[in-house]
């Protein structure tokens, strides 16, 4: 097929003389028309993987990557004075995700289509995705994120499904996005939506009258830390998508030959975190008023359902009161009521119940006494879930709880966002690590070669000058390439510890001011958004943009530390600053971070990770040895048993280590005062002191004497090189290939 006379004939003109605009808009049609060309035959038994979130980024150099075409296109447009990259950035971000939990589930969609996987995404079409952030006057200002255009990546399909809730009777329609497999099959992701929801009324805002459900049930995501008036709304959209979900794959395995007592045979519903749990009792109703009977019902959907966990926070784990679910979802609350009898029933144990004693429901509850699997997503995070946190259900179900140590894909995360580092690693061990992320390890031959050595430096630095450029031009944002990359990117949250990584930059400052001069010049940046209603976690980003003001126009410090915090930090922005990271904070409170896959994404760009024993930063360790990883602070054990105990007290450090003194009380001193705004920053610091629930001021010593050893490792170029390369060689466990095959293996059995 001739790529550029199909691009030409699309255009109506030859590619030298369209527009970006116009190209784009050839591209994405032509991308269409071969994906939906690919095989994408269902067998017997097909896995939906059915998530609120699905955090896809743009999608358009993706799919070139997928189908084979992407060099072919970048020439022809290069031979005709056009860049594939300025066409890119024309593509609108569709954030239909928070964070972590979103994007995963758009990494496994590409592995499950690269594996040639039969397997469908399930989801909703929020009109406005993830708010937009915009920084005024050192602090985040929420705005809309709209991302459809006239022309997009979604397909409105004829597929409709009545749903009823809160007594209204609505009809759910079927939107389809490709998922391109590499070199494989497509399959697809089906986001469902209300014709009757009207944008205009969020136009000003993210604010808007949250009981028109028919205007606004798809109107925008839910940010994870959200408030109570929009807690209804988050049930009708709940309901809404595992309703219509439910529906979708009943028809889809009657379809296929599935007499419903034998739905196992033919579906697995993965469902990812509580958010989807409604689809139980959803299911139960449909099969019953099919003409089954309640037994049969549940034991079939019991034999269908998957549940995975993301959270050991006890504050992200649902609960609905039942007052709200009988008002939203009458029809489901019979059917809670039968399953929570039978728990109750069968266990003499108030803790496993799923309508516990304030008629509060309890979602995960539901997800695992009626699911046949329940995993953690990485190996300290599923010991966790088995020995403390679902301790009581891992005693009634052993053979449920499984681990799946989450992955990335590596189209994405190297292909797409590491094109230098792709060229070279083709050049030097050959492109099978592009089906099979194991070879990667291949590079580890090349450990004492300096002419490999030198070339993995001069990529990192290229790619630093490119992330400087891109900054200076978009964000205005002023830094040296040849500075340290000290990067942490991730939703702010209290445990990830952002503001452990400010105080220990106030520190940095306050030693340059009295003369200490630093290993090498930092430059420390962050990139991160803030539930609206998550108070402090937004004063931690008015503590990092204050930072970021008195530290660079400081002439004595900025020459050696500089303070960055890009805006709307997104799935775009990170594949620009993950290849240009040098040092990778992974820092969350040893026991709080699930998995993590920032820190993969990093790894296998080269950076090496700075973290504590958490999450898969443990994995990371066990593969690249303790030579090429900077790890400190408190362990999970220790850490369970101060919370146990009750025994840390923010005070006494804070009392006791006079550098920590320093450092918070300057959050409040003179200097921050003068553009910084008193009541956020005194209750950021009386937080700090007076609480300070995830133990910042407990590690603040081990972060700061291993990070300055990782700055000074980083001053020998050659050893330094020769962690990044054991880092990318390492890097092949973490391929979201090899998760969705252990899925495949151990849960879906397709
Ligand atoms: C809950 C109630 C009301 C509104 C929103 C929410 C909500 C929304 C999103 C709760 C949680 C989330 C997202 C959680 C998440 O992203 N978890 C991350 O999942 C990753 C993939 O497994 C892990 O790597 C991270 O460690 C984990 O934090």
């Amino acid at each position: 097929m001739d790529i550029q006379k199909k691009l030409e004939h699309s255009l109506g003109k030859p590619v030298s003389q369209a527009e970006n605009r116009e190209l784009y808009s050839a591209l994405l049609s032509l991308v269409q028309e071969m994906a939906a060309d690919r095989e994408r035959l269902d067998g017997k038994k097909k896995v939906y993987y059915i998530s609120a979130e699905f955090l896809i980024g743009k999608l358009l150099s993706n799919n070139l990557i997928n189908l084979g075409i992407y060099g072919e296109v970048k020439k022809i447009l290069k031979d005709n004075g056009k860049d594939l990259c300025q066409i890119e950035e024309l593509e609108p971000e569709p954030s239909l995700g928070n964070g972590g939990l979103g994007r995963l589930a758009a990494c496994f969609l590409d592995s499950i289509a690269t594996l040639g996987l039969a397997g469908d995404g399930i989801g909703l079409n929020y009109h406005l995705g993830l708010f937009k952030q915009v920084f005024e006057n050192h602090l985040q200002k929420e705005t809309p994120n709209p991302w459809i255009e006239d022309q997009s990546w979604l397909n409105r399909t004829d597929v409709t499904y009545p749903v009823e809730f809160g007594g209204l009777k609505v009809t759910a329609r079927m939107y389809d996005i490709e998922v391109t497999g590499y070199h494989n099959r497509t399959n697809r992701l089906h986001l469902f939506d209300l014709d009757s929801v009207d944008d205009s009324i969020a136009a000003d805002g993210i604010n808007f009258n949250k009981e028109d459900i028919e205007k606004n049930l798809t109107l925008f995501l839910y940010p994870d830390d959200s408030d109570e008036q929009g807690r209804l709304l988050r049930i009708y959209q709940q309901y809404f998508m595992v309703s219509s979900g439910a529906q979708l794959i009943l028809d889809e395995c009657v379809a296929r030959g599935c007499q419903l007592y034998d739905l196992p045979d033919y579906a697995v519903i993965q469902i990812n975190d509580t958010h989807p749990t409604m689809v139980i009792p959803e299911l139960i109703r449909l099969l019953t008023a099919r003409g089954l009977d309640m037994d049969t019902a549940i034991d079939v959907v019991s034999r269908t359902c998957a549940y995975t966990n993301h959270t050991i926070l006890a504050e992200a784990l649902e609960k609905w009161p039942i007052a709200y679910l009988k008002k939203v979802v009458p029809q489901l609350v019979p059917i809670i009521e039968v399953l929570d009898d039978r728990v109750r029933r069968k266990f003499d144990d108030e803790s496993t119940a799923i309508i516990d004693r304030n008629d509060t429901v309890h979602m995960a509850h539901i997800d695992i006494h009626y699911s046949f699997s329940v995993n953690g997503v990485a190996a300290l995070h599923t010991e966790i879930l088995k020995n403390s946190e679902l301790h009581n259900f891992y005693r009634l179900y052993p053979e449920k709880f499984n681990n799946k140590t989450n992955g990335i894909t590596f189209r994405r995360w190297l292909l797409h966002c590491n094109p230098l580092l792709t060229e070279f690693l083709d050049e030097t061990i050959g492109e099978g690590y592009k089906k099979d992320a194991s070879e990667l390890e291949k590079l580890l031959a090349y450990q004492e070669d300096e002419t490999v050595l030198e070339k993995l430096l001069e990529i990192k630095q290229k790619n630093k000058e490119a992330l400087s450029t891109y900054l200076k031009e978009t964000q205005k944002l002023e830094i040296s390439p040849d500075t340290i990359f000290d990067i942490q990117i991730k939703r702010l949250h209290e445990y990830k510890r952002q503001q452990l990584n400010a105080l220990y930059i106030i520190d940095k400052y306050l030693e340059i001011k009295a003369g200490k001069i630093p290993a090498a010049p930092v430059t420390a940046i962050f990139g991160a958004k803030a539930a609206p209603a998550y108070v402090i976690a937004k004063d931690i980003i008015h503590l990092i943009l204050c930072l970021q003001e008195i530290i660079n126009n400081d002439p004595e410090v900025s020459p050696w530390l500089k303070v960055v915090m890009v805006e709307n930090y997104n799935v775009t922005m990170a594949e620009k600053l993950i290849p240009a990271c040098d040092i990778s904070e992974q820092i969350s409170l040893a026991s709080k971070e699930a998995s993590g896959t920032g820190n993969m994404k990093f790894m296998l760009n080269g950076a090496v990770t700075l973290g504590t024993e958490d999450g898969a930063n443990v994995e990371i360790h066990e593969c690249v040895g303790d030579d090429n990883i900077f790890v400190f602070g408190a362990s999970s054990d220790e850490v369970i048993s101060h919370y146990a105990k009750a025994d840390y007290v923010a005070r006494d450090y804070y009392e006791q280590n006079p550098a920590i003194k320093a450092a918070v009380d300057f959050m409040t001193g003179e200097e921050m005062l003068k553009i910084g705004c008193r009541e956020n920053l005194e209750r950021l610091q009386n937080e700090l002191i007076g609480k300070d629930w995830f133990m910042t001021l407990l590690d603040f010593d081990s972060y700061k004497e291993t990070k300055e050893r990782a700055l000074q490792a980083w001053t020998d170029r050659k050893a330094w090189a020769k962690k990044a390369l054991v880092n990318i060689a390492k890097a092949g466990f973490f391929s979201s290939d090899r998760t969705i095959e252990e899925y495949n293996r151990d849960i879906w059995h397709l």
